[in-house]
Formats: C-alpha cells, sequence, structure tokens
C-alpha cells in the first residue's frame, strides 16, 4: 500500500498514528507530495479527484480516503481494536469533532498564507478560532465521554487536532482555562505513536 502525504497535514498525522498503533509501518510506503487548495500535486489528484491528502492507494490500485475511512481501515486491517462496537458511534463523533478542530485550524492557516493580504478576512479567521474554543471547551467539561474512557481512536484524533493547534497556532494558547485536557492530552502524547508523529515543516 502506499500513502500519499504531506507530514505537516493534521489528517495524515492520524494515518501515521494507526500505521504506528496497529503496527503496520512496513506495508504503507509513503509518497510525500506539496499539495495546496491552490496548487494541487498531481499525485494527489490521481489518487483523490479532490486534491487532498491523506489517501491510501490499496495493492489492487484502488485509492481509499479520507482519513475517517483510511484509519477504519487500517484498524480493521491491524486489528488494533480502536474503534469498539459498543462505543462505536461516540468514538466516531469524538474523531468528527477532532477533524472539525483540524478543518477550522488548517482553513485559518490558509487564510494566512494562501489569500493576498488584502483580502484576508480576520472576521472570518476568528469565527473559524471560535469554533475551535468551543470545541476545547466541550471536551474540557466532558461532553465526549469517550474521550475518558478506554483507549480509543476519537482520542488519539483529538490529540492530533491538539498538536496542530501547538505547531501552527501557539499564540493561541489553547492550554488557557482547560487544564484537564492539558493534562489529559500530555498523558496521550507519550504514547509510541504519537512521540513518532510530531508534526515537521
Ligand atoms: N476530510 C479530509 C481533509 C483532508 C485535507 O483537508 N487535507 C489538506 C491538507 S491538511 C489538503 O489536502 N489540502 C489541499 C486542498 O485543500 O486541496 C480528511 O480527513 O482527510
Amino acid at each position: 500500500m502506499k500513502l500519499i502525504f504531506s507530514p505537516a497535514s493534521p489528517f495524515v498525522r492520524k494515518v501515521n498514528v494507526m500505521r504506528h498503533e496497529g503496527q503496520l509501518i512496513d506495508l504503507i510506503t509513503l509518497a510525500p507530495v506539496q499539495t495546496t487548495a491552490l496548487l494541487t500535486d498531481p499525485a494527489a489528484r490521481s489518487a483523490n479527484p479532490l486534491g487532498k491528502i491523506p489517501a491510501l492507494v490499496l495493492d489492487d490500485g484502488k485509492t481509499i480516503f479520507d482519513s475517517r475511512v483510511i484509519c477504519r481501515y487500517l484498524d480493521d486491517l491491524s486489528g488494533a481494536g480502536l474503534y469498539p462496537k459498543t462505543t462505536l458511534w461516540d468514538v466516531l463523533t469524538l474523531e468528527a469533532l477532532a477533524d472539525g478542530i483540524m478543518e477550522s485550524a488548517v482553513s485559518m492557516v490558509y487564510e494566512a498564507r494562501l489569500r493576498p493580504e488584502e483580502k484576508q478576512f480576520e472576521t472570518w479567521v476568528e469565527a473559524q478560532w471560535s469554533k475551535i474554543d468551543h470545541a476545547l471547551d466541550a471536551l474540557e467539561q466532558n461532553q465526549f465521554t469517550v474521550l475518558r474512557s478506554d483507549l480509543n481512536f476519537g482520542q488519539l484524533a483529538v490529540s492530533c487536532a491538539l498538536g496542530y493547534l501547538d505547531f501552527r497556532h501557539p499564540d493561541r494558547n489553547w492550554r488557557n482555562g482547560r487544564k484537564w485536557l492539558d493534562a489529559w492530552n500530555r498523558m496521550i502524547q507519550e504514547r509510541a505513536s504519537m512521540q513518532a508523529t510530531i508534526p515537521e515543516g
């Protein structure tokens, strides 16, 4: 299998975390690309008509995306058991929340990097941060109980999202007023899969 990826992407990090958790490192080769919403890499486009990464090219030539589908697939393949049947919908909802945080955080980066300065829309950027803020408050206030249950992929996805906030938005100080979430995240970040996938670039 071949993973079309870029190391800075939080969505890619989720897949990489699953590669480690499922002990699938040797089964998946890595094909790095540089792709943005404005300049799509041809390999990303040929794997996914949307041009987005991650995309996983299977051994039979078929491609699967997006990160949520790939992570479920790799969990199934490896038997890692990170989507327990008894809490499946809660775990998937937690993962969707993590993905939403990533989407808003990535779109803020795109706004700053891809849009000409005179066209940047501060109100819109703040509206994106407000989504993240509400999501983090909900996590701190225990609105998503599978965050505090046995290890599952929703938790790892949340930790990838928090890692991306540290990586791209350190000035927003997401830890302010969120002591519990910070302590929880420190514990998750100690896992070998999280340590091996710290974003760079
Ligand atoms: N829902 C997708 C989101 C993937 C995504 O937005 N990836 C970004 C990189 S972080 C991308 O490919 N951007 C290029 C583009 O928007 O064309 C997933 O979970 O995989």
